[in-house]
């Protein structure tokens, strides 16, 4: 039988966060085109929307942007660059505390691939992907 340790199950979030600079991010005011080509770019399928300083307003992802984009008969392409990211993103999402305990953390990440991590201020300080819970999961079962 694996028993986790106190430390992991204890642990806030924290410890497994992303910071907020290496992540990848667009702005609500910024236009689809800029954030397709930056989701195109880094790879991911979804990415955090913040404001002008920094506040953590929604998420934005392809499968949106191009939902928003599908006329009748073909993506009408030319709206990318007049449609704003705030017109699309998403923001009835999870968000979590700096001080979230890893166990809760890990219960939104059932249904979520990742958690924007906000301070008391509401500034966005970054993400916790499954990725970097699973890593230490797996590094705790084979200890
Ligand atoms: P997805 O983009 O759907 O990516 C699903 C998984 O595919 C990622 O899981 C990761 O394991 C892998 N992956 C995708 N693109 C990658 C890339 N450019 N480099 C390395 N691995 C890549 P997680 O790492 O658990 O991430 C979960 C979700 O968190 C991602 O979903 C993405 O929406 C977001 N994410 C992760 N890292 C990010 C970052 N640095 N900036 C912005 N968003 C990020």
């Amino acid at each position: 039988m694996v028993i986790l340790s106190n430390e992991f199950i204890e642990a806030t979030i924290m410890e497994y966060m992303i910071p907020s600079e290496k992540v990848a991010h667009v702005q609500g005011g910024n236009s689809l085109e800029h954030a397709l080509l930056l989701l195109t770019k880094s790879g991911y399928s979804s990415i955090p929307v913040l404001d002008s300083k920094f506040r953590f307003k929604g998420l934005i992802g392809s499968s949106a942007i191009t939902d928003s984009i599908l006329g009748l008969e073909r993506f009408e392409f030319e709206k990318l660059e007049t449609i704003k990211v705030e017109e699309v993103m998403k923001s009835t999402v999870p968000i979590v505390k700096t001080d979230t305990a890893l166990k809760k953390a890990i219960s939104l990440l059932v249904d979520h691939p990742f958690l924007c991590v906000v301070n008391e201020e509401e500034y966005f300080e970054g993400i916790v992907t499954r990725r970097s819970i699973l890593k230490q999961l797996n590094r705790e079962i084979y200890k």
